[in-house]
């Protein structure tokens, strides 16, 4: 109790922008950024209000902010806009009428383009349907979709008349559907018949009929046709969207929605009890998103932008859709699996479709490296400028690999650290300003007052671990779980006594001012009453020349309270055998020392993993421990993986 985290990797390498890509850059001049920092900390309601102002509003706020009823925020109060107006409507009287919004291409390899012009006529045709069956502003319309344009005009079909999207990912169980369903009092879902992964179409229209039947509520399931898969009907309930949406009005006024009306919820599983609906409003967490997309990603009206996350995860509705098209920027968005037909799918979309802005995750950069530079390298990467990584901590060896090979040494990195309640990018490079380190999220972006702290909120010294806490309110942060305002007040805010909003991740600052993110803080190890890392060790591992993946979680152990057990992928060329374990757990003792050395390595075919590829380290803990696995389990991508490393199939 009352330990810090200890902190024991270190990473020297910096690599600042090039004077060619900061010649063009949005922010590239240190003074001015500088100012606008220090702006945006010491007077937040100028800078804020400023940026606010740069979106179109259908009725000027009064307040930037109001915070008196912390930890409940308001945001441009007073306020009215809506964001499928601010997506789309404000590009129509401009250039960008008839620039592509959105490039998308399916698995098997079809192309569909949208102009803004266009997806406005799409999502007001589809506002219309909706309309006419009756959803009304504040209703919640449950989305499970695959990646089809038909999802972002879905999504910004329901933000034009007011209902509350919840996005429920493509691959979630009937079960998940239905809890989610239920816990939203969500009265209508858009659904496909199916679509298509891996070579193959997926069902999804049969999921939503198994997770409804018996449910009541919903009045309507809205069909897009996808698949073509042979679906069952229920005359009444269920509808086709596109058919409806062909004879509906390309014409929908945008719903002047407050400030403060909800915009999505989006579900996340807590490491305990049942998953939380994230709220998000609207004016705020635009603002939040428009900016960061803006900066971080260096926008601009020549680029296609790709982020490859799913539209189910926050990532996909702040960095593909909300965030990119405030900004009038285009947009692709593909289908499929990123090694189908071949392990080259992704280099082959950016070569084809001359991506230049480029944002995935460590988990997808991590299997491109396993699979081999060679199915990168045949492709024409040249028109990529810009890299980003989200979603868990970078290893600086799988940095290197992506600046080296992907970026061709020419495009900076940028590693954003956010959450599903911080609603936009928090700890970020940007890229034409900030000299990038292989593993490090580097500063803390405009607005956001960022700090390592001990037990009792006090600020921890240079390169101390410690929980990595927001001390300032923010425009995309959530306002709250649905349904139970007493679980935010308590998950984030009460452990530093409402002062701070803790994010639930441990960090350490070094002398630069960086942040290093060293992973949630339940997943932390206690080794002989010392505090690690699991992502610190898990650095050490992939730096061997054998080891693609790693995860390490302790065990219950008389002596030293726990012991290290780490679980390994090998890369193809190595062979599991007692001999590497040995050399596995040397080569830990010897870069970051004897404490960290595991008790145990087992070689894993595959690590379980959720379905926006974070590593689920609380179910390796009970099968370390020999335990059955008893938690929630419905954000699992892969339920074989489980079986396998209990060793069910022998
Ligand atoms: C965007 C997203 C949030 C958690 C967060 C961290 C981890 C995300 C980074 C990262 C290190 C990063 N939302 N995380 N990004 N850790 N470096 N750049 O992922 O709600 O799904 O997850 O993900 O632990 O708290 S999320």
């Amino acid at each position: 109790m009352g330990h810090q985290i200890e902190s024991i990797l270190r990473e020297n390498r910096s690599f600042p922008p090039s004077a060619a890509f900061r010649a063009r850059a949005r922010i590239s001049d240190p003074a001015e950024y500088e100012r606008l920092y220090r702006e945006s900390l010491e007077q937040p309601e100028v800078f804020w209000g400023r940026v606010a102002r740069e979106l179109p509003w259908l009725k000027p706020f009064e307040r930037v902010l109001d915070w008196s009823a912390k930890p409940f925020a308001k945001w441009f109060v007073g306020g009215r806009t809506n964001a499928s107006y601010v997506c789309l409507d404000q590009h129509l009287t401009t250039h960008r009428r008839d620039k592509f919004a959105l490039v998308w291409e399916g698995e098997p390899g079809e192309v569909v383009r949208y102009t803004y012009a266009e997806l406005h006529a799409a999502v007001c045709r589809y506002a219309n349907v909706l309309k006419a069956r009756g959803v009304k502003k504040g209703e919640r319309v449950a989305l499970y979709m695959p990646m089809i344009p038909e999802l972002v005009i879905a999504v910004l079909a329901c933000a034009r008349i007011g209902a509350v999207h919840s996005v429920i990912f493509g691959g979630f169980s009937a079960q998940s559907i239905r809890d989610r369903v239920e816990d939203g009092g969500c009265t209508a879902v858009i659904t496909a018949d199916g679509g298509w992964r891996r070579g193959k179409v997926l069902p999804l229209k049969p999921v939503v009929d198994e997770a409804l039947a018996g449910l009541a509520g919903v009045h309507t399931v809205f069909v897009v046709r996808r698949g073509g898969n042979l679906i069952e009907w229920k005359d009444g309930r269920d509808v086709w969207l596109d058919e409806l949406a062909a004879q509906a009005s390309p014409e929908c006024p945008p719903e002047p929605m407050d400030s403060e009306d909800t915009l999505f919820l989006l579900y996340t599983s807590g490491s305990t009890g049942k998953p939380k609906g994230i709220r998000h409003t609207t004016g705020g967490y635009l603002v939040g998103a428009y900016l960061s997309a803006r900066f971080v990603f260096d926008l601009r009206d020549d680029d296609l932008y790709w982020c490859t996350a799913d539209v189910g995860w926050v990532t996909g509705h702040s960095y593909v859709i909300y965030g990119p098209l405030a900004n009038g920027a285009s947009v692709l968005l593909y289908e499929g699996a990123p090694n189908t037909p071949h392990p080259g799918r992704f280099w082959e979309l950016v070569a084809k479709h001359k991506v230049s802005v480029l944002y995935t995750a460590p988990t997808a950069i991590r299997s491109f490296m396993r699979w081999g530079d060679e199915h990168v390298t045949r492709f024409d990467r040249s028109s990529l400028r810009l890299l980003g990584t989200v979603g868990e901590p970078i290893n600086p060896e799988a940095w290197m690999w992506y600046r080296e090979v992907v970026g061709e040494s020419r495009c900076p990195i940028v590693d954003t650290w956010w959450q599903t309640e911080t609603g936009s990018i928090q700890i970020t490079p940007l890229p034409g300003i900030t000299a990038a380190k292989p593993g490090s999220a580097t500063r803390p972006f405009f607005g956001v007052d960022a700090a390592v702290v001990d037990e009792h909120g006090n600020e921890v010294g240079v390169n101390q671990g410690g929980y990595l806490v927001l001390r300032k309110p923010w425009p995309a942060m959530l306002r709250g779980i649905h349904g139970d305002d007493a679980r935010y007040v308590e998950t984030y805010w009460s452990k530093f006594g409402g002062r701070y909003y803790f994010t639930g991740d441990g960090a350490r600052k070094d002398q630069d001012g960086c942040f290093w993110i060293m992973g949630r803080v339940d997943d932390v190890l206690n080794v002989a009453g010392h505090r690690l890392s699991t992502m610190e060790i898990e650095s050490a591992l992939v730096s061997h020349a054998a080891v693609v993946e790693a995860a390490v979680v302790g065990r219950p152990d008389e002596i030293s309270g726990e012991a290290l057990c780490a679980f390994v992928t090998i890369g193809p060329g190595h062979s599991a055998s007692p001999a590497l374990a040995e050399l596995l757990k040397e080569h830990v003792a010897k870069e970051i020392g004897k404490l960290a050395r595991p008790a145990e390595v087992r070689f894993a075919e595959a690590l379980p993993k959720t379905r926006s590829g974070k590593i689920m380290r609380r179910l390796l803990r009970d099968i370390a421990a020999g335990r059955e696995v008893r938690q929630d389990t419905s954000t699992l991508e892969d339920f074989s993986v489980l079986a396998r490393l209990r060793g069910d199939e022998e």
